[in-house]
């Protein structure tokens, strides 16, 4: 029997989970998530309506992307999406916190501001997969309006659209060009950070028609590259870049996480470390308040997401882990592209993430 992924075509997390399953060469099988699967299988496992999830040949349920990857890493190590040495496996896992938790702003703008009609057929397909076109969209709307909800509380306004934009467009221009040179982040073969990638830049930005019409037109090899991922020929195969090499093309990419990303986390931390001063209790809010970011010269709000923070932390223990030779080498690293901030990040508490939950496993000062 094998594993199963439930799923849908729509979702941008059960895109990162499906192209790592299919690289890896795991033997799954995917079912759609219909209301019948939500109710039967997620909500009393997972305790909320969230996909993707796998249920594995002996049972066990995983849920969010990250564990679900593990799972399978620790199953068979070798050939691995961490790369082994530092400089690689550092960058890797930030890039993978900046994939799901930060370019998922472009890709619910894109999704709700160019295809908004187009993919309430879509949600359509997954609460009612046997109905007609009208049923679906009728279906569809109601579904998605929670999603569409989403959108303000991400920061996606009138006054930030334009430097979304632009950021998403420059973030293009940057990977298409360091496309040019090598086919994943590090090399021959895809990383974690890939994967990280690999979530807003599939379903949302690139499988959405006016979405995809504007990654085709404007970074063709951005597109190849999801093709790539996603239409895995070769399961298990490629190198890392040899040296713990940093290709230079990725400099500008590393550069927009510390400059967009990394400011918005440092004051999620601050809020959380409040919000736990405050409370006694072990699992903290889905957000902590609304937290300032800023993109492009523009300045917005969005909701200040401890799940963030532990996706970050992964990074940051990978850095603390390192000492010597090898810790000089990430710092010097993390300081050409300004990211001086990672150095002494102040983690007000450690976060878990056990059970299908986040929870504080204790302060850190
Ligand atoms: N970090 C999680 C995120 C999963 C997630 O947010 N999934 C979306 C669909 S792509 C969802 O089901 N959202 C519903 C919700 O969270 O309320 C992961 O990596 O699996």
């Amino acid at each position: 029997m094998p594993h199963i992924l439930y799923a849908a075509p729509l979702s941008l997390y059960s895109g990162k989970a499906r192209a790592y399953l299919d690289w890896k060469g795991v033997d799954y099988e995917e079912v759609l998530s219909t209301p019948d699967v939500y109710r039967d299988v997620i909500l009393p496992n997972v305790g909320r309506p969230v996909i993707p999830v796998v249920q594995t040949q002996d049972g066990a349920i995983l849920q969010d992307t990250t564990r679900i990857i593990d799972h399978f890493e620790a199953a068979a190590p070798e050939p691995s999406v961490y790369p082994a040495t530092p400089r690689q496996r550092l960058a890797a896992l930030l890039l993978e916190c900046f994939g799901d938790e930060w370019l998922v702003i472009p890709a619910m703008h894109y999704r709700w501001n160019y295809n908004e009609e187009w993919v309430y057929g879509e949600f359509g397909k997954t609460a009612l997969p046997d109905g007609t076109p009208e049923e679906q969209y009728a279906i569809g709307k109601e579904r998605g309006a929670a999603f569409k909800g989403f959108c303000q509380p991400l920061g996606i306004t009138d006054a930030t659209i334009p430097a979304i934009e632009a950021s998403y467009e420059h973030f293009l221009r940057d990977f298409d060009a360091h496309l040019a040179k090598h086919p994943f982040l590090f090399g021959t073969r895809p990383s974690i950070g890939d994967y990280g990638l690999i979530g807003p830049l599939y379903a949302h930005l690139y499988r959405d028609p006016a979405s995809g019409e504007i990654m085709a037109r404007t970074a063709p090899r951005v597109a190849e590259w999801v093709r790539r991922m996603v239409e895995v020929e070769t399961p298990r195969s490629g190198e890392f870049l040899p040296d713990d090499s940093i290709p230079s093309t990725l400099e500008p990419i590393l550069q927009r996480m510390m400059a967009e990303q990394v400011p918005y986390l440092v004051r999620v931390a601050e809020m959380l470390g409040q919000w736990a001063d405050a409370n006694d209790a072990a699992e903290p809010p889905r957000a902590v308040g609304m937290a300032d970011f800023t993109m492009e010269g523009v300045t917005g709000q969005r909701i200040a997401t401890p799940f963030s923070l532990w996706m970050l932390q992964r990074g940051l223990d990978y850095l603390a882990s390192l000492s010597g030779e090898e810790r000089q080498a990430c710092a010097a690293m993390l300081r050409s592209v300004g990211g001086e901030a990672l150095l002494d990040f102040s983690m007000p508490v450690r976060l878990a993430f056990e059970d299908h939950k986040l929870t504080i496993e204790g302060r850190t000062d």
